[in-house]
């Protein structure tokens, strides 16, 4: 068990929650003795960013964009008396990719892991009534200790930079929330809720953790406000008569309110809107309350203009209203967990999510996307950090989890990207990851890993442990592309006969498929990186798809253009998007709109 509270903060009958987003003091450390010379107290000079934001494209200086070290902020916070007696927190929607919390000069905590929230827990550290100091330290260097894995090299001149083995910009900061919350001393810590539907009727098998040993009890309200249900104690079944239910672009919410009582008196509350669902895995299909589904979508970033990898509100409500244009039902969250409005999202507009923790990069190459297909052999999971690695790993899946399980959305869990399973060492570490996943899911969603252009039958040591097989294939990009398409047809089919001959009878998923196309690029016929090209590449692997029942859901690669390191193989770029980083069309749009908009929900059963 996580040692806080991972609950989205929110302000109930007895809990407080104030916003700390806005500008920030911002320090680049570029020594990296800030501790040394006193930044706990107070961070030099006076230069204010945002938060939540990536501080990467707000500057003209290279040597600021390609940072790597510590980064200082700073904010100050008034802690009213009447919070008192009250544990007060700080929560941190993410910090990339590591952590240092000091409030009045007092170290409180650090948190590795760039992407998932944690709290400081500052009641002891405030002064009340007064204006109190937050500084954090934030440091950006990748490891192959930590995920997602790079590493950071020291150039001639002694700058420090990253290597990524990952395609997305290295972008780090606080890029989400950060909240100041005051939550009663006994209160609701966590909870777990699992569904059965029998007939008209559905059950919500439910715990509650709270820090103490009083009474709890629950309600549930309708979208109307009426009570569905209701249920005491910190465990058990919650009855819904005639339940409605949550389904795809078509999500009902009911409200659940949790609260702990002493006597008459509410201690604490907690009010989360949750969504009546069952999803498990039977066969080839993946079944939705118990019917068979189909996912279309996408591969996606967090990935926009100035802000980076900023949570944009903004650039979330367009994606979603582009992914409801174009007959989407689903995303990944590649390569890395989300922020946490996005999941509120998808499940307020019945979308599929497929849920992927940091592990990306593990597979030690640069350019791992291209070299796996190569043959190169890297042996990831022979090192002597692995270890290290793995229990960065499990703590990501743990926070992740305990973070996302009871979103409606979220109906499957991703626990790498195109990791190197071609060695008998990668089993042992994937037997562990899969399990912990396993043990911490109450609702005990299937769980699956993308796997790379040479994780193929007779080389992938490790797809046994997926419910659904993902693939990540380019076949007609990296593999034959252009005038060779057809060739990569007839490979493509080759792959995915040597698949059906093993007759693994589990649902197969295309994570990933793509060919990168320039927004503003026409050339009859086609060339490579045309919108025609990325046209008739499309038309080709639709055809794949369509010629195997197994194939139970694509999700193209990517969404929209967007930043990467930047390589000969890279125009400012990874341009896979079937929109632009700036959420236009490209004429890929339409084809997949045509197409998504007539296939049915159980298209293949
Ligand atoms: C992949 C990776 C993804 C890359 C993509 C590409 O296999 O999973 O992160 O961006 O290929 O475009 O090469």
């Amino acid at each position: 068990m996580l040692e806080y509270s991972m609950l989205y903060p929110k302000s109930t009958v007895t809990r407080r929650v104030f916003s700390m987003d806005g500008m920030w003091k911002f320090h680049i450390d570029r020594q990296g003795d800030g501790e040394k010379e006193g930044y706990p107290n107070k961070i030099p000079g006076f230069d204010y960013i945002p938060v939540p934001a990536s501080f990467q494209d707000f500057y003209t200086q290279k040597e600021i964009r390609e940072f790597a070290g510590d980064v200082w902020y700073e904010k100050e916070i008034f802690v009213p008396k009447e919070w008192k007696g009250k544990n007060l927190f700080l929560r941190f929607g993410a910090a990339t990719h590591r952590a240092a919390v000091y409030v009045n000069g007092k170290k409180i905590m650090e948190h590795e892991g760039g992407f998932l929230p944690f709290l400081a827990d500052v009641t002891e550290a405030v002064l009340y009534n007064a204006v109190n100091k937050v500084v954090v330290k934030v440091n950006n260097e990748l490891t192959v200790t930590n995920i997602p894995c790079g590493e950071t090299i020291t150039l001639p001149d002694g700058t420090k930079m990253n290597k990524p083995y990952f395609d997305f910009f290295n972008y780090s900061g606080l890029q989400r929330s950060v909240s100041f919350l005051a939550v009663p001393k006994e209160y609701i810590f966590d909870f777990d809720l699992d569904y059965e539907l029998a007939g008209e009727d559905a059950k919500i098998h439910y715990d509650i953790q709270t820090t103490g040993e009083h009474h709890v009890r629950l309600l549930l309200l309708d979208e109307e406000g009426k009570q569905a249900a209701q249920a005491e104690g910190k465990s058990g079944i919650m009855e819904v008569k005639n339940a409605r239910l949550w389904q795809v672009r078509q999500a009902y919410l009911y409200r659940l309110i949790i609260r702990i009582y002493d006597g008459e008196t509410i201690l604490d509350e907690y009010v989360q809107e949750i969504g009546i669902r069952t999803i498990k895995v039977e066969g080839t299909s993946i079944l939705l309350n118990g019917k068979p589904i189909y996912l279309r979508g996408f591969g996606k970033h967090e990935d926009s203009d100035i802000v980076g990898r900023g949570f944009n509100i903004g650039v979330m409500k367009r994606d979603f209203e582009l992914m409801k244009w174009i007959g989407a039902n689903s995303f990944r969250t590649a390569h890395y967990p989300y922020s946490e409005e996005i999941y509120q999202m998808a499940d307020r507009e019945g979308f599929l999510v497929i849920d992927e923790v940091a592990a990306v990069g593990l597979f030690e190459s640069l350019m791992n996307f291209m070299e796996a297909n190569t043959g190169k052999k890297t042996a990831f999971f022979e090192k002597e950090t692995t270890p290290l690695l793995l229990k960065a790993h499990k703590r990501a899946i743990e926070e992740l989890i305990t973070r996302d399980k009871n979103h409606p959305c979220v109906i499957a869990w991703s626990l790498l990207n195109e990791p190197d399973t071609s060695s008998e060492a990668a089993v042992p570490y994937f037997k562990e990851v899969f399990e912990l996943a396993h043990r911490l899911d109450k609702q005990k969603r299937p769980k699956t890993f993308a796997l790379i252009m040479n994780s193929v039958p007779g080389v992938c040591k490790c797809y046994q442990f997926s419910d659904i097989i993902a693939l990540n294939r380019y076949y007609g990009w990296y593999v034959k592309g252009g005038y060779e398409i057809s060739e990569a047809e007839v490979l493509f089919r080759k792959e995915m006969d040597a698949w059906k001959a093993l007759d693994l009878k589990k649902p197969f998923l295309f994570t990933e498929y793509g060919a990168d196309t320039l927004g503003m690029e026409h050339k009859l016929p086609s060339v490579m990186w045309s919108q025609e090209y990325q046209d008739e590449y499309l038309k080709m692997t639709n055809e794949v798809f369509d010629s195997y029942d197994f194939i139970k859901g694509e999700q193209i690669w990517n969404f929209a253009d967007f930043q990467t390191t930047e390589g000969i193989l890279r125009v400012n770029g990874n341009k896979k998007g079937v929109f632009t980083r700036q959420r236009q069309p490209k004429d890929a749009a339409y084809l997949l709109r045509e197409r998504w908009k007539k296939l049915p929900l159980d298209f293949k059963g």
